[in-house]
């Protein structure tokens, strides 16, 4: 008897699978949060040095707005989150906001 090789046809799809969309995390700048404040909090939430702190609040300061990084939508809203709660704890309007990145 001669042997038969069944071929089954593939019907499965694979699906791929997507990146996730990244935000970015925006510095708003305001009237009254020290410049020395916000270099703080930018270096205890989004690990940054010194200098990059520094640049990042000085161009905020002087363009109404910075992005400071991108991040997963839920790593991007939690940092935006404890940054503005820091200042508002510490009587300073300082905000963080957060947007899809294009
Ligand atoms: N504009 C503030 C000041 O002159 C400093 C500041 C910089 C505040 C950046 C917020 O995102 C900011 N004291």
């Amino acid at each position: 008897m001669p042997e038969q090789t069944v071929v089954k046809p593939r019907t499965k799809t694979k699906l791929k699978t997507e990146r996730p969309k990244l935000w970015k995390v925006i510095l708003l700048n305001d009237d009254y949060t020290p410049r020395e404040f916000v270099v703080q909090v930018l270096k205890a939430v989004f690990r940054m040095n010194e200098s990059q702190a520094y640049r990042v609040m000085m161009t905020a300061h002087q363009k109404g707005a910075c992005v400071i990084a991108v991040f997963t939508k839920d790593v991007a809203d939690t940092k935006a989150k404890e940054a503005t709660e820091l200042g508002k704890s510490n009587g300073f309007p300082l905000y963080f906001t957060t947007e899809p990145e294009e």
